[in-house]
């Protein structure tokens, strides 16, 4: 059952002005003296969390508008999901797939029975899921479909993000994702997000898969337009090509519903899982699909040392439980309606535009104000976290156990923040 969120505690604001370093501006040193400097994080350091709350090494406590980029969906340290994988820590943690174990297969059939699928391909990162789905593509291209070996070619969108690995990032349409990596994996076809017509177009005898996120997540939180996801679905089935949906960000209830395509009443041939999968507690991604697709891949051919973990297992069969329910998905349907209506409130208040569904939003800020960093910057002085995108763009993503007095707060210390910057 759902955990509501903690009553909402007096959080005192940001930090004041300093001479001396602090404990946060020490911790931080130390993170940039001993790692790559591969992010630029918010300067907060934190040392604890529970439900939409987070407490940084200073005590300061703040609204987590994040969640971990959707990874964080049933609150930081849910219950249920921690007793779950704290009762498998005293079991086993890990055997490798050399051996089975008793939790792989109740997952595994939970897992496909909520997807309305009959396998599942576990590992544990949601790049690798996305990998996995475009060599499954392939493979069911060339040995079903007939397409001449080394021939097949994937339809994608512009805008995309599917995660950082070499193959991925080379559809990338992001210069910052790409640059200096190449050379770059061939057989991807880009084209216009939301652009069935041009779907159609690109399709030719060498496609395998359509591969699109449901919602683009980094995009700035783009819903396509109506029945886009409906028409890529018919000409998928049209032209034999697999459906193949991203739902690592936008599934898994964070939309209001248990996966974005639900909205459409769309299923995809392939689901592609990760993030809220493993409960924020450890990572854990998977492909969904049918026997007919899945059962292209033969032992040896494709896996991972920790897909499929005990651990992992233990903690996707709590997330899988709670999503059973349909609970968490009312919820975060209602509550994003609440969400979606105050933001909607400061539309010519210093927010331009505002996307998305459920409880997640993209905001688009008046670039003249603030960009999205610095309103990253100004909300958590608010004590309140989220994180820009790109320009001037935020995306709002609390956990899903956040409550209506908390969405108030954040939103409150938004316009607060528009405001004190003449909006
Ligand atoms: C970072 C972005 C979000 C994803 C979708 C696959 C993956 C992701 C739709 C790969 C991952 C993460 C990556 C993380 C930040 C975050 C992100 F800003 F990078 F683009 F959410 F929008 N498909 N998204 O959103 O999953 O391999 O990371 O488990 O790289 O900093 P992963």
């Amino acid at each position: 059952m759902r955990h509501s969120g903690t009553a909402p505690p007096e959080h005192r604001r940001g930090a004041a002005v300093t001479t001396h370093a602090t404990r946060t501006d020490d911790a931080i040193a130390l993170v940039e003296s001993s790692t790559a400097h591969n992010y630029h994080p918010l300067p907060v350091v934190v040392t604890e969390a529970e439900g939409a709350w987070v407490t940084d090494i200073e005590g300061r406590r703040y609204l987590d508008f994040l969640a971990a980029y959707s990874a964080v969906n049933f609150g930081h340290r849910n219950p249920e999901i921690v007793a779950a994988v704290k009762a498998q820590l005293d079991r086993v943690t890990l055997t490798s797939r050399a051996f089975h174990h008793d939790v792989l297969g109740p997952f595994a059939r939970e897992l496909a029975d909520l997807a309305g699928k009959d396998a599942v391909l576990p590992m544990n990162t949601g790049a690798e899921a996305v990998e996995t789905g475009i060599k499954v593509a392939r493979k069911w291209g060339y040995e079903v479909k007939g397409v001449p070996e080394d021939r097949a070619t994937i339809v994608v969108a512009a805008g995309n993000f599917h995660g950082r690995t070499i193959s991925v990032v080379s559809f990338s349409t992001d210069p910052v994702a790409r640059t200096h990596f190449g050379p770059f994996t061939p057989g991807f076809t880009v084209v216009p997000y939301g652009d069935a017509a041009a779907i159609a177009d690109a399709v030719d005898d060498t496609t395998v898969a359509v591969l699109i996120e449901p919602i683009q997540g980094e995009a700035g939180v783009v819903v396509p337009p109506t029945g886009y996801l409906t028409r890529v679905r018919e000409l998928c089935h049209q032209r034999q090509v697999l459906f193949v949906a991203d739902e690592i960000q936008s599934g898994l209830g964070r939309t209001g519903a248990t996966f974005a395509c639900d909205h459409d009443s769309v299923e995809p041939d392939l689901y592609l899982l990760g993030k809220a999968l493993g409960g924020g507690v450890v990572p854990v991604s998977a492909v969904v699909g049918n026997r007919d697709v899945l059962g292209v891949i033969h032992p040896g051919e494709h896996g991972s040392t920790f897909g499929g973990n005990p651990l992992a297992c233990a903690a996707g069969r709590a997330v899988v439980a709670m999503l059973a329910t349909g609970e968490w998905q009312r919820a975060a349907a209602e509550l994003g309606e609440h969400l979606h209506s105050r933001l909607r409130g400061l539309i010519g208040h210093g927010v331009v535009e505002v996307r998305g569904r459920g409880l997640w939003a993209g905001v688009d800020i008046d670039p003249a104000l603030l960009t999205g960093r610095e309103a990253s910057e100004a909300l958590l002085a608010e004590g309140v976290l989220v994180k820009d995108t790109h320009g001037s763009t935020i995306r709002l993503a609390p956990p899903l156990v956040v409550t209506r007095d908390e969405i108030d707060a954040a939103v409150d210390a938004l316009a607060r923040v528009l405001s004190e910057r003449g909006a």
